[in-house]
């Protein structure tokens, strides 16, 4: 018998069928609407995260000395982690400790986890790693329309567009069975725009390819507005009726003609008119921004230029057309809704708000002034660890910190500075090597609960197989914790049971899950929260209007000089998934390791062919990785894949203002033949 599931990676959360009882074995659950049967290649080959003996199955511990691992029993493991926890905080504070989520683990955990922190250890200092995915999208749709859910409509929508625009999405490699509704949208005549500093698969099916340098995206959102106003392009009577601000947005682009925005973002003027010209003359245009536009210290003022070219053309609300960000990890959007995020409750909630936090203390059965406050993001929350006023004990759930952070080798100092660091995984990841406690958990294929896919619609990943004796649920890990805390709220480990609490806590709040449950989303193929589409009538403001934010220009935090004079950026290849914890233990996925993509140009001046050592060096560190060359990427820019431990020694840690997020898509490098 097989059971109906979706895929452990993506937020696509393409459905899925497994069969087999000891080892999965994956087919097409052609009914499930988003993906229709189809599968990328990690979906397909997703059987193979069994691979046996690279799975942890027993809780370890390091000795700090001899560096050495020793199975325990779980008793002994959850002791030392409390032992720790207290010691901690006995001289800390309850902010001694600290907690770092993930965006992949199920609303379910996520909740359960969040509850962990602000009731049973009490403790501010919790984030995850979302902040690194689409928080300069949230904050800037929470900014302009009030609400954020990552796409406001479903995915197969972005058929009916007649101009479908992607800032800095290559959907082509990062979520491939999308691919068709592209196809489909240009057999309709739509037509499609990729604004990539490199010609990427998504690039090659469209319609204008523009090659920006790497962080000037703002830009070039304010040169269309510029042209869009001159052209008599705006819609008039939509801004009078649905928004407020339009006059400083209009007057914030006055001076970005073609040509000023062709010396900024490296874009030929008569390319920038193109684009102006099809939006402008397009009764349905869609802007899609992901994280090439978004991973930015300017990334959220980024996202407010084009939400802000969306409204001028009176698209937002319109079937076919508005704004959405391609969210990212498996539950990237559930995952920022249910409180592991360091200023939230569940329900999307703010935890600054005194009646957000009666009603959930009301749920959790505990007095709201014993609820902490707001606490440090992620990168802030990391660079802290270990400091005098720091947390100097860490619980990992759902992160590979290690090759994923920004400024990697400076976080990793700082997780080496912990008194004890503590990591629940399935396999020994980079972070788990260097934590003092590993707890082996159940994955995926072996247990149940719920993922919010791209489009904010709810889906069951269901229990297909028996997990090997020794691992226990994140759920179970949590709950035993809080036990052994003396925590006197419940932590119950049955996720229905879970997500009936969630759906109680989260009522009434921005996202509410309160009216949903297994059974309807067994019955509907997924639940969306707030409704299949929003905004049609109104904004989330309390005046039902968009706001309309001017935002300025600034560029990336670091620019090129002679020391270090081209443009590093970094992402994904097809058959790897972030820090590769996972996919890089799939046999049959290839894995190449890292590479330097450049360009013919830059290789013929360096004297570099195709598979010879480059050596990638920032401010921060370096690495030598072999040369790609190829004629797609801009000449004065590289390209790092960050699956592999390298490409993040390199990043900026510059943040983002608003939400934070670090400039992971451009810093200043030097190249050269190693
Ligand atoms: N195969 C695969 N698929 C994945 C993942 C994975 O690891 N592997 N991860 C998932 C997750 S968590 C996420 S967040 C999504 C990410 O999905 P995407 O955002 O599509 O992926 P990235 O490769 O990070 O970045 C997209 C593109 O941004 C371009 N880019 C770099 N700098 C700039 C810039 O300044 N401006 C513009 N306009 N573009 C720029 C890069 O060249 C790259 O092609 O993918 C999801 N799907
Ligand atoms: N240079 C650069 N760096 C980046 C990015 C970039 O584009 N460029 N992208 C950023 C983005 S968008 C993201 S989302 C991050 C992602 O990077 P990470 O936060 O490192 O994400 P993963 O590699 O998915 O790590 C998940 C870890 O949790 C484990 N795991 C999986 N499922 C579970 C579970 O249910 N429970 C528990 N306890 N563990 C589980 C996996 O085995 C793995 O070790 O990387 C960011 N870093
Ligand atoms: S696109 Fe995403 S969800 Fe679908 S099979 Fe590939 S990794 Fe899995
Ligand atoms: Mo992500």
């Amino acid at each position: 018998m097989a059971t109906d599931t979706h895929c452990p990676y993506c937020s696509l959360q393409c459905g899925m069928r497994l069969a087999g009882r000891r080892a999965p074995e994956v087919s097409a659950w052609e009914e499930f609407p988003v993906n229709q049967g189809a599968l990328c290649r990690k979906g397909w080959s997703a059987a193979g995260l069994y691979g046996g003996r690279e799975r942890l199955t027993s809780p370890l511990v390091r000795d700090r000395e001899t560096g050495e691992w020793s199975a325990v029993s779980w008793d002994d493991a959850l002791d030392r982690v409390v032992a720790g926890i207290r010691a901690a905080q006995a001289a800390k504070g309850p902010d001694g400790v600290a907690v770092f989520g993930g965006g992949g683990l199920t609303n379910e955990k996520a909740y359960a986890l969040g509850k962990l922190a602000r009731v049973a250890l009490g403790t501010s200092q919790i984030d995850y790693n979302g902040r690194w995915c689409m928080s300069s999208a949230a904050s800037a749709v929470i900014r302009s329309f009030g609400l954020d859910r990552g796409l406001p409509f479903p995915l197969a929508d972005v058929e009916e567009a007649d101009v479908l625009v992607l800032v800095g999405s290559n959907l082509a490699e990062t979520m491939p069975p999308a691919v068709r509704h592209l196809d489909r949208l240009r057999e309709r005549g739509g037509r499609v725009v990729v604004i990539d500093p490199r010609r990427t698969p998504t690039a090659d099916r469209a319609d204008l390819h523009l090659q920006p340098v790497p962080g000037t995206d703002l830009a070039l959102a304010l040169g269309v507005l510029h042209l869009l106003v001159a052209g008599g392009a705006v819609d008039e009577a939509y801004l009078t009726e649905r928004t407020t601000g339009w006059e400083q947005v209009r007057d914030s682009a006055a001076a970005w003609w073609p040509e000023r925005v062709e010396r900024v973002t490296g874009i030929d003027a008569h390319e920038v008119r193109a684009l102006a010209a099809m939006l402008g003359g397009s009764p349905r245009v869609m802007v899609l921004t992901a994280r090439g536009a978004e991973q930015h210290a300017t990334g959220s003022d980024t996202v407010l230029s084009w939400i802000n070219v969306a409204l001028a053309l009176g698209m937002v609300g319109k079937r076919g057309a508005g704004y959405g960000c391609l969210t990212g990890q498996g539950n990237g959007q559930g995952g920022r809704e249910h409180g592991q995020k360091a200023d939230q409750l569940p329900g999307y909630r703010r935890i600054d708000d005194p009646a957000a936090r009666a009603h959930v203390a009301g749920v959790w059965g505990v007095d709201p002034e014993s609820l902490p406050g707001p606490g440090r993001s992620a990168y802030e929350l990391l660079d802290a660890l270990g400091a005098p006023d720091g947390p100097s004990a860490m619980l990992v759930l759902g992160s590979n910190i290690v090759v994923s952070a920004p400024h990697a080798t400076q976080v990793t100092q700082r997780l080496e500075a912990l008194d004890l660091l503590v990591v629940c995984d399935i396999v020994m990841s980079e972070t788990a090597a260097i934590a003092d406690v590993v707890l082996p958990v159940t994955q995926w294929a072996e247990e149940t609960g719920t993922m919010t896919n791209l489009e904010g619609r709810v889906v069951l990943r269901q229990r297909a197989i028996t997990p090997p004796p020794g691992v226990r649920s994140d759920l179970e890990v949590i709950a035993e914790l809080a036990a052994r805390l003396g925590s006197e709220a419940s932590f119950p480990t049955d996720p229905e049971e879970v997500f009936a609490e969630l759906g109680r806590a989260s009522e009434g709040g921005p996202a509410d899950y309160s009216a949903i449950t297994y059974d309807r989303i067994r019955a509907e193929h997924g639940v969306f929260w707030g409704g299949e589409r929003l905004f049609a009538e109104s904004f989330a403001h309390p005046d039902g209007r968009a706001r309309m934010l001017a935002v300025e220009h600034r560029g990336a935090a670091e620019q090129p000089c002679p020391d270090y004079p081209i443009h590093l950026t970094t992402g994904r290849v097809l058959a790897q998934y972030q820090s590769g914890a996972q996919t890089r233990r799939v046999r049959s996925l290839p894995d190449d390791g890292p590479f330097v993509e450049l360009h013919p140009l830059l290789a013929g001046r360096l004297g570099v062919t195709t598979g010879e050592p480059v050596r990638v060096a920032t401010r921060r560190g370096e690495m030598t990785a072999p040369a790609r060359v190829v004629a797609t990427i801009r000449p004065d820019t590289v390209f790092v894949p960050f699956h592999w431990v390298g490409a993040n020694r390199l990043t900026n840690d510059a943040l983002d203002p608003a939400s934070r997020m670090p400039e992971f898509k451009v810093c200043a490098a030097s190249v050269a033949h190693a």
